[in-house]
């Protein structure tokens, strides 16, 4: 695709609700979205996330952590760092992140390309932890009502089997880059749609898991897939632009 096309859609980039569930807004149809949690907090808990996002229910409280086994809704990070993943550590109790959109590209969507980087900050005793992903057209933010469909493509397996240890998601062998294609849409102008990461309840404790560097790009041209959208972009420069910001991993 011609990477001049793409438009940087800079709506809610820095954007903050307090605990509505507010959806973000995608306005430029060869646009994309992109958010790295870094504008959220380094330290403390907080009930805010950036514009959209949500932690279980709108309002819940996610507190600043560089890798623990205790259950909860996590924003993931070195101490004292600014540079962020959203994320969490389940048991029991299912938790679950996700992402509510709504569509004013004035047009119908009918394809999403999603791309993140899913980090690993503590690894449990368990095996295959596990952020399950999928999305909904029908949820309206909800992270459990309405009709979810699955893409294992999206899925985010831990990468680091070690016995109950603090991880640097940041650092090799701890995060996994991951993209694909969701096809088969038909989002109207004005349509929402909700995109979620269940985290997988493991036998023994679980991982410390989270998403970072997320990107969504609407839409993607039909002959093109997810490799040459993750290709483009870096070649777009997202990634030097972030460092030249001074943004970390
Ligand atoms: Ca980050
Ligand atoms: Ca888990
Ligand atoms: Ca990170």
């Amino acid at each position: 695709m011609a990477l001049r096309r793409i438009i940087v859609c800079a709506l809610g980039l820095a954007g903050f609700v307090p605990a509505a569930m507010a959806q973000q807004s995608i306005t430029s149809y060869f646009g994309y979205y992109t958010q790295d949690f870094n504008s959220t907090i380094s330290s403390g808990s907080t009930t805010s996330l950036p514009t959209g996002w949500i932690a279980g229910t709108a309002g819940t409280t996610v507190t600043a952590s560089a890798g623990t086994g205790t259950a909860g809704y996590y924003l993931w990070g070195a101490a004292s760092s600014a540079e962020r993943a959203l994320g969490s550590v389940d048991n029991a109790a299912t938790k679950t992140i996700g992402v509510y959109f709504q569509n004013d590209t004035g047009r119908t969507v009918t394809q999403l390309s999603v791309f993140y980087k899913g980090e690993q900050w503590r690894a449990g005793t368990g095996s295959s932890d596990k952020l399950v992903f999928a999305y909904s057209t029908d949820a309206a933010g909800s992270l459990t009502s309405g009709t979810w469909n699955a893409v294992t493509a999206l899925d985010f397996a831990s990468p680091n089997a070690a016995n109950n240890s603090n991880l640097v998601g940041n650092n090799s062998p701890n995060f996994t880059y991951i993209g694909a294609v969701i096809t088969g849409l038909s989002i109207a102008n004005g349509g929402t749609f909700t995109l979620r990461w269940q985290d997988l309840a493991v036998t023994g404790t679980d991982d410390g898991l989270g998403v970072d560097d997320f990107a969504i790009a609407v839409p993607e041209p039909a002959t093109v897939g997810a490799g040459v959208f993750v290709g483009a972009m870096v070649a777009a420069g997202w990634f030097r632009r972030r460092r030249a910001r001074g943004a970390k991993a």
